[in-house]
């Protein structure tokens, strides 16, 4: 029998802090789970070296399902993201190094492929609606289907999602920026750049928009008829889903596709927004909920009542979680789109993948695996640095989410 000898934690900053996992057998074989939390990453690998990684030694890695229930059930407090994050790690290495023992990419052990290639989205951004328009023409260019589209709100300072140069989230402070927040000026605002690009560039491609949990379940419901015109892929996190059933209300008044579930961590997070039917896309990913095992749980549920996937993919996500996605993506039927911004150089540098953008899809590759390598020698190069996310405050000086 084979056994996991060794298990590994890497923490560095190829352009941005990641932690990964790598699982070794006794057969040598390799195996990369992707442990990172934006701006909590050390609670992570605390977790994973401290608490897990004496766990795992001497365990068949072939045995993916006892594993994860072992680490779930075992820890006696469940769910939340700095312990499904550590689930998920090692629940993707072992996928991996299954791939890589039966000489199939991964995709092909989650029943084969089910599509070409996965439909991606990206995000054009801009400090003005010239500018955003601008940023949506080259996204074009490179031929993408499907857009993101946010722009800096007048008067309220750095607005979310609005890239500065080559830096997206956090910004390189190592405290949080604080950012001033006013509804009132994002409700009057973003519609006329929605419609704006519309008007510009037609409905020949998906238009999508990240509300990033900013307004209240009526403002959201505002928000989503005003746009309706705009024929909205979705609009994301229209609210806070701390409370599922907020979302009923967004729902009784606007036909605007939701998306929810970047944050969530849990089947159970996502119960009563998937059976019944409060939003249309599902965006749980691999890294932050549990790993394959547990996601494509979610994704089974969420196939039943017609829920389709759009997993997170911002670049905070390592190309391991990447390329885990990608294969979910390319064998599950209730597929919708993945989001997908490209890694800066270094990022690729330490992580080498085999997964290809081509014609607005990415594809996973037909290497044993994930397709992923980790360069620790050139790792050791981008030392970890605290970064955190950005706070909103209000124009009053109070939180808000941000
Ligand atoms: C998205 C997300 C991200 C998150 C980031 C937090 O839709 O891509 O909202 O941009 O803010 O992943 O770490
Ligand atoms: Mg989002």
């Amino acid at each position: 029998m084979s056994k996991i000898e060794r298990a590994e934690v890497f923490v560095a900053s190829p352009g941005r802090n990641f932690v990964t996992l790598r699982l070794t057998t006794s057969d040598g074989v390799t195996g990369l789970g992707d442990a990172t939390l934006n701006g909590r990453e050390l609670a992570v690998a605390s977790y994973l070296r401290d608490h897990v990684v004496p766990l795992l030694v001497d365990r068949d890695p072939a045995n993916i399902e006892d594993i994860w229930q072992y680490l779930y059930r075992g820890a006696y407090w469940r769910r939340g993201p700095v312990t499904m994050t550590a689930v998920a790690a090692v629940d993707t290495a072992l996928w991996d190094i299954k791939g890589k023992v039966a000489g199939l990419p991964v995709y092909q052990l989650l029943g084969g492929r089910s599509r070409d290639g996965v439909l991606v989205y990206s995000h054009a951004s801009g400090t003005d609606t010239a500018s955003l328009l601008d940023d949506v023409a080259r996204f074009r260019d490179l031929g993408y289907k499907a857009i993101r589209a946010q722009a800096a709100v007048p008067d309220a300072g750095a607005s979310y999602g609005v890239r500065k140069g080559t830096v997206y989230e956090p910004a390189a402070h190592s405290l949080p920026d604080e950012q001033p927040w006013s509804t009132e000026a994002y409700l009057d605002f973003a519609p006329t750049y929605l419609e704006a690009v519309r008007d510009r560039f037609g409905f020949g491609f998906h238009l999508l928009h990240d509300v990033h949990h900013r307004l209240t379940p009526i403002e959201a419901a505002r928000f989503g008829k005003r746009v309706e015109d705009c024929r909205l892929f979705w609009m994301e996190d229209p609210t806070p889903a701390e409370n599922q059933e907020a979302f009923r209300l967004i729902r009784q008044h606007t036909t605007t596709p939701v998306a929810v579930g970047e944050t969530l961590s849990s089947i159970w997070d996502v119960q009563h927004l998937i059976t019944e039917q409060l939003i249309d896309y599902v965006r749980t990913t691999v890294v932050h909920a549990g790993g394959i095992t547990h996601l494509r749980r979610i994704f089974d549920l969420a196939a039943l009542y017609q829920v389709r996937t759009g997993s997170h993919g911002a670049t905070d996500l390592s190309p391991v979680t990447l390329a885990a996605a990608v294969h979910v993506d390319t064998a599950v039927p209730n597929f919708g789109i993945q989001e997908y911004m490209p890694h800066v150089a270094e990022t690729m540098e330490v992580f080498r993948s085999e997964v290809r953008f081509e014609d607005g899809m990415l594809h996973a590759g037909d290497e044993p695996g994930l397709g992923v390598e980790y360069d620790e020698k050139a790792a050791e190069r981008f030392p970890y640095e605290p970064r955190y996310l950005p706070v909103a405050r209000r124009l009053d000086g109070s939180v808000h989410d941000w």
